[in-house]
């Protein structure tokens, strides 16, 4: 028998932070479509970020990224998110726009442009001491295009030679989240391709390096919540960046694309006591709404986690085990299929109420006024994008 109340509490306690790029203009090589609205600026991403807080309750934070939200007081940033009833989420560092990072940023072969990335590395440690951010996530877009163009084991050396120069300077409460990918921008090697590359790099620099999970990342096919169930198991999950895709990176809404991918995810999640706030995994969107409307693009997106989380909670675990244990390979299945195929948007819309939103989020926005509000005010200006 599953424990409602206890269902309740854990949905009630989930939260699910908000990346302020997501409401900037982002798309492809291809085009870049500029929205009416966008923000101009991070104190403007922040104010779009807490409307996501305002309507569903569980997204409390956002989180940077820099230099795309550089300000010249990121003191004034935070009270300015504070003031808007948010707060200042993880830092993420970018080592990939700029033109001496060519070949590579901490794993290039020059020890100047090393140098110049790590000194970027510190300056977001500077920026978390600012902003009050627990956590410096880091992703590589390093790697090569061609066999030979690097020596690959080369490269390892100078990539742990740096996470170390940066987990040597993090503060008591802070953690270095390190996210891997398969591939993109570099089409033979990434540095951190992969999961246990991220894992052993963790390892070797000490227990506050965690790895994060972007579900974009994988080569199809993968089987993440397995990946999810390690590392929690190890103790070495950080974050997730939720995104949802059909075949790469493709940044989209988390759960648009297979949402059955994303219970089982939660499920794993669940099973591994991971779902409380003290428990330190972080969940975060990492999005890019190129054609959709961003705002409630982002509100559809936690009320997605939140249904998946809902159903993972629903499994029938006594039950699920018992099958498991007698080797009924159907009936544990079913116990699965059963949570997963529960509609559970009744429970979470009454909850919303018990808490005194509105039980219709997406509709609450819509008729809220701030979408008509943002299109009037944001007039003039350089829209934000994925430049600084
Ligand atoms: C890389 C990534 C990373 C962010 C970027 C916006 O693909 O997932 O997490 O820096 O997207
Ligand atoms: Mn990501």
């Amino acid at each position: 028998m599953v424990d409602s109340t206890a269902v309740a509490a854990a949905l009630n306690a989930l939260r699910i932070e908000v990346p302020s790029w997501a409401f900037a203009n982002s798309g492809t090589r291809f085009k870049v479509f500029a929205q009416p609205g966008v923000p101009r600026d991070p104190y403007e991403k922040i104010a779009d970020a807490a409307q996501v807080h305002r309507f569903t309750g569980a997204a409390p934070t956002v989180s940077l990224h820099i230099p795309w939200d550089a300000v010249s007081d990121y003191g004034d940033l935070a009270k300015h998110a504070t003031d808007l009833g948010v707060g200042i989420g993880v830092v993420n560092a970018n080592l990939f726009q700029d033109d001496d990072y060519r070949l590579g940023s901490v794993a290039h072969a020059d020890p100047r442009v090393r140098g110049k990335a790590l000194d970027h590395l510190y300056e977001c440690l500077d920026i978390m001491a600012a902003t009050g951010s627990p956590d410096l996530k880091l992703w590589f877009a390093d790697g090569t295009n061609y066999p030979g163009q690097d020596d690959i084991r080369d490269r390892q050396d100078r990539l742990a030679e740096a996470l170390s120069a940066v987990y040597a300077r993090l503060g008591d409460a802070q953690r270095l989240l390190l996210e891997y990918k398969l591939f993109e921008p570099a089409f033979y090697t990434t540095d951190v391709p992969d999961w246990g590359t991220a894992y052993a790099h963790c390892l070797e620099l000490g227990p506050r390096a965690k790895v994060v999970v972007d579900t974009g990342h994988h080569a199809p096919g993968t089987n993440i919540e397995f990946i999810v169930a390690f590392l929690l198991r190890a103790e070495r999950l950080g974050a997730f960046d939720f995104n949802s895709r059909f075949y790469a990176d493709d940044d989209l809404m988390v759960g648009a694309a297979d949402p059955f991918q994303l219970f089982r995810i939660m499920y794993e999640v669940v099973r591994g006591g991971a779902l409380a706030p003290e428990s330190g995994v972080t969940f975060m969107l990492d999005q890019c709404h190129n054609i959709e409307p961003k705002i409630p693009a982002q509100i559809r997106s936690v009320l997605n986690v939140q249904e998946a989380t809902a159903k993972a909670l629903l499994v029938d675990r006594p039950a699920l085990s018992a099958a498991q244990r007698a080797g009924d390979v159907l009936g544990a299945n079913a116990v699965l299929m059963d949570a997963y195929n529960t509609d559970v948007r009744p429970l979470l819309a009454r909850l919303r109420e018990d808490q005194g939103l509105d039980p219709d989020p997406m509709a609450a926005y819509a008729r809220s006024g701030y979408p008509e509000k943002i299109v009037a005010e944001r007039v003039g200006g350089r829209q934000a994008g994925w430049e600084a």
